[in-house]
């Protein structure tokens, strides 16, 4: 299907963000600025951005820790996602739970998670719910390849598919699981292969190629809305950096880095815009302009916000 421009455009400017957002944090980071706990996701932005401007807003999202960019095209605001990442009392979970758990409930973002896989079967809950208060809202749950490893993987994937949940499965395969790659653990080639054990439809796309993804991921929210269960779509990307800042990445291949990098999908995502005549240089220059104001304003914005009080500590705990 032909992407309209408009969101071809948000899909442009939410990678762009996500890259500027990360490069900055990197920068912070290393100069000793800021401490946080943070995953780069930098390589794999278009399929975030993608994910979260196909899916309607009142559609819900079950995010992984290195997915910011479905957060942010569903709505999320990169100013509360960065004060969070600080521990400042005006992120989304006023400081207490780091960006790896943030939620946003007012941009339908359920659930953000950092234990690997736990994610799935909480997105089939949330299907389940759909399926018994009878709305038509697809929850899409997102997840590493190393979490398709995880016993959960199958358990959600098994009742899903046995209970015909509204979920879409979004698998991003970035050939690595911590430190480890993904052809060590798989004995398939593909976190798609495994699907057809549960009877659940699955693809694999590129994750950088847009118009792809963005049909795939349309097929699989509308088979979920219109009563036909869950999907899987893995979509392959590359990890640019390590695992965590930490991470001297001596078990990846000398060279393979450097060759992922020259083809990073969001320049030439930007160059096809254009070549195809879907923007034109000065909108794709004014969305660059716009995401460099907007991580600054939102740097600004988390460190000039105050820590929680000491109060907060007890407060939130327990569900009243
Ligand atoms: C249940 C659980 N086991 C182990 C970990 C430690 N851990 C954190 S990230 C990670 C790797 C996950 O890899 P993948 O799912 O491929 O996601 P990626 O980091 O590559 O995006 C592991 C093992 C964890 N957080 N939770
Ligand atoms: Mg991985």
């Amino acid at each position: 299907m032909t992407i309209p421009k408009a969101q071809l455009l948000d899909v442009y400017a939410v990678a762009a963000l996500g890259k500027e957002l990360d490069d900055r944090v990197q920068q912070l980071l290393m100069a000793g600025t800021i401490a946080t706990t943070w995953f780069s996701w930098r390589g794999s932005e278009l399929i975030g951005a993608v994910v979260g401007t196909v899916m309607r807003p009142e559609d819900q999202l079950v995010a992984y820790y290195r997915d910011g960019m479905s957060q942010f095209a569903k709505g999320s605001s990169v100013q509360r996602l960065f004060a969070e990442a600080l521990g400042k009392a005006t992120g989304t979970q006023k400081g207490k739970s780091g960006w790896v758990h943030s939620v946003d409930l007012d941009a339908n973002v359920v659930m953000n998670s950092g234990v690997v896989g736990g994610q799935l079967p909480i997105a089939a809950g949330w299907g389940l719910a759909s399926v018994l208060r009878g709305d038509d809202k697809v929850t899409v749950c997102t997840f590493g390849d190393g979490a398709a490893n995880e016993g959960a993987f199958h358990e959600a994937l098994t009742l899903a598919s046995l209970w015909k949940l509204p979920v879409v499965y979004v698998c991003h395969n970035n050939r690595y699981a911590e430190h480890t790659a993904f052809d060590k653990t798989s004995p398939v080639a593909h976190v798609a292969d495994r699907a057809a054990a549960y009877d659940v439809p699955a693809v694999t796309v590129d994750g950088g190629d847009v118009p792809t993804l963005w049909d795939a991921m349309g097929t699989a929210i509308e088979r979920a809305r219109t009563g036909g269960g869950p999907s899987l779509v893995e979509a392959t990307t590359y990890r640019f950096r390590g695992h965590t800042r930490y991470d001297p990445m001596r078990y990846i291949p000398a060279g393979e880095v450097d060759e992922q990098v020259r083809a990073d999908p969001l320049p030439l995502f930007r160059s096809w815009l254009v070549e195809q005549g879907r923007a034109t240089e000065a909108e794709l220059a004014a969305l660059d302009a716009r995401a460099r104001t907007e991580v600054e304003q939102a740097w600004e914005f988390a460190r000039d916000s105050p820590f929680p009080d000491a109060e907060e500590l007890l407060a939130d705990v327990y569900a009243s």
